[in-house]
């Protein structure tokens, strides 16, 4: 007697994989265009489903976030971690959970075997390329006296931007920074500490150099308000290519940005697909950026997207 053949089981019904992003917040223009970018991507994508969560500027509340995503089963954790340090803990959960956390735009501190990988941009890099436009207007010789506005601090994107910075000036015994100090990435908080630099040292000041456009533009407003002009008076040099900087280079008030990609959704949504397809992920998925002033940013303005 012939044994039966057993019915092949059915074909499982195509389920969507779940991506749980803990967002940072809210406190730049880069990170709206970020959120939009993930948002818009899964979105569109069928195949796709994401959970969101924005921590308001804490972490505690990302890693709240991470462990309701690992309770919730969820196929990848993205994070974009607001500092680097404190995250051994809930990464190493995530990981006996069997899910992947994957880096977006700032890095953490932790073993590699902790992460997937890395999507974002250099920020060493970034602070050279602000510090090499600086160099090539004033020229090698010169005296500059710069003023610096971190970002937050503790952030990957902070310190890396003050050190590329920093490095790349330390062989030019005339440019100095005379003060540095944390606006917190945002525009209020630039300009609040823009007027307390302007106030100590007023016209002492030849560069602002802020880790981010946000924290510049209000910078350029405590310049006005101070009396001087930004772009003239005080050259502005800011990170992340925001329209608004290109707005003010424009306008003659901004003199230079360092751009740093915040549309980074379809890079996540194809790292999060190649994962589920088994394929290894290159460590640090890197994006490619550009520095923009004088005539061309004025000639790109039209066609910036965030
Ligand atoms: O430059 C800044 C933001 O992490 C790269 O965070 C990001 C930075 C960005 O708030 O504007």
């Amino acid at each position: 007697q012939e044994a039966k053949t057993e019915e092949a089981p059915a074909a499982p019904v195509d389920e969507k994989i779940v991506i749980g992003f803990s967002q940072i917040g809210a406190e730049s223009g880069w990170r709206t265009a970020e959120t939009e970018s993930i948002k818009k991507t899964c979105e569109e994508d069928p195949m796709i489903e994401l959970k969101f969560s924005d921590a308001q500027q804490k972490q505690e509340n990302q890693i709240k976030a991470i462990r309701t995503f690992i309770a919730q089963g969820v196929d990848a954790i993205a994070l974009a971690p607001v500092v680097e340090s404190g995250w051994e803990t809930v990464f190493t959960e995530a990981k006996d959970a069997g899910i992947p956390i994957i880096l977006l735009d700032r890095m953490a501190a932790v073993d590699e075997s902790l992460y997937t990988t890395f999507i974002g941009s250099d920020f060493i890099e970034e602070g050279r390329r602000a510090a090499q436009y600086v160099i090539d207007t004033f020229g090698p010789d010169a005296e500059v006296n710069i003023v610096e506005l971190q970002g937050t601090v503790g952030a990957s994107a902070a310190t890396d931007r003050q050190k590329g910075f920093a490095d790349a000036i330390k062989d030019y015994s005339g440019y100095k920074i005379i003060k540095s100090q944390s606006g917190d990435f945002t525009r209020a908080k630039g300009k609040e500490v823009m007027e307390a630099f302007l106030k100590s040292d007023g016209d002492k000041i030849d560069v602002l150099y802020a880790h981010n456009d946000d924290m510049a533009l209000g910078a350029v407003q405590a310049i006005e308000e101070y009396g001087l002009q930004p772009g003239k008076d005080i050259i502005i040099v800011g990170v992340d290519g925001v329209k608004d900087a290109f707005q003010a280079i424009a306008d003659g008030k901004y003199n230079c940005t360092v751009e740093c990609n915040p549309n980074l959704g379809p890079q996540l949504v194809q790292a999060v697909k190649d994962l589920k397809a088994g394929k290894t992920l290159e460590k640090w998925i890197k994006s490619d950026e550009d520095v923009y002033f004088g005539q061309k940013a004025i000639d790109a303005l039209p066609t910036r997207t965030y």
